[in-house]
């Protein structure tokens, strides 16, 4: 049970991997939720992705600022309709610098990282229905360090956090839920993750989705 009376306490899950439950308001989720709507619009739409194995992610993605394509970044959707994708906007990279700052506090804090250095240029917004699941990857495709920002919001998911040398144990399963922040840099930048399942219909309407879990991760790709 939890809510205003019960905070989940924000966990330091390995080094450089830090969960900050309900960092966003519900505001914010509303707002980030229509924003993610647009561009699923266009001008390129939201898609399953394709693997090169020929398997097809369960998982809804749009890209923003580059296009993933497994596995790399470009600015047009080659895979998709051949469009630019949409500009990152600032407000984004300014989001992603209070993730940091949030989630590892100042840099004397931190230790190494400093949020105001945080400069995101990327964004993929993945779409989860009851079904999608997130098999255990490595994000590798970026030639940059900087830590990924993650947001959660509507479903609760099982997020899994694994190790940097395999698909398999030791990992940790965490809950994830609407308007969690994630932050992963550090030794854990390169460790293998994933989403083995989501709890359908336990969104909270008021965030404006009436189903499923809309998962935003903000990156630097390194390129120019
Ligand atoms: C740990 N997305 O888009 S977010 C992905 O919920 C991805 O949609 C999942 O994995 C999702 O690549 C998990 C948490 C996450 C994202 C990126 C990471 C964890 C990470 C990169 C490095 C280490
Ligand atoms: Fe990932």
């Amino acid at each position: 049970m939890h809510g205003a009376l019960f905070p989940r306490p924000r966990a330091v899950v390995a080094p450089g991997a830090v969960h900050v439950p309900a960092w966003l308001s519900e505001e914010r989720q509303r707002e980030l939720v229509e924003v993610c709507r647009d561009w699923a619009r266009g001008p390129v739409p939201i898609r399953h992705t394709v693997l090169p194995s020929g398997g097809v992610m369960s998982v809804q993605t749009v890209c923003v600022g580059w296009h993933w394509q497994p596995y790399r970044y470009t600015r047009t959707a080659g895979d998709v309709n051949g469009a630019r994708v949409a500009e990152f906007p600032d407000w984004l990279a300014e989001l992603g610098r209070a993730a940091v700052a949030g989630a590892y506090g100042a840099p004397q804090e931190s230790g190494a990282y400093d949020p105001a250095s945080y400069a995101p240029d990327t964004a993929l917004v993945n779409f989860y229905d009851g079904d999608a699941r997130m098999g255990m990857h490595q994000d590798k495709d970026e030639r940059s360090g900087a830590p990924v920002v993650s947001l959660s919001i509507g479903d609760r998911c099982v997020f899994r956090f694994g190790n940097t040398t395999d698909r398999g144990r030791p990992y940790t399963d965490v809950e994830l839920s609407s308007g969690d922040l994630f932050v992963f840099g550090g030794p854990s930048r390169f460790a293998y993750h994933g989403v083995p399942k989501v709890y359908p219909g336990t969104a909270d309407p008021a965030t404006g989705m009436s189903g499923g879990r809309l998962n935003i991760t903000l990156r630097e790709t390194g390129l120019r």
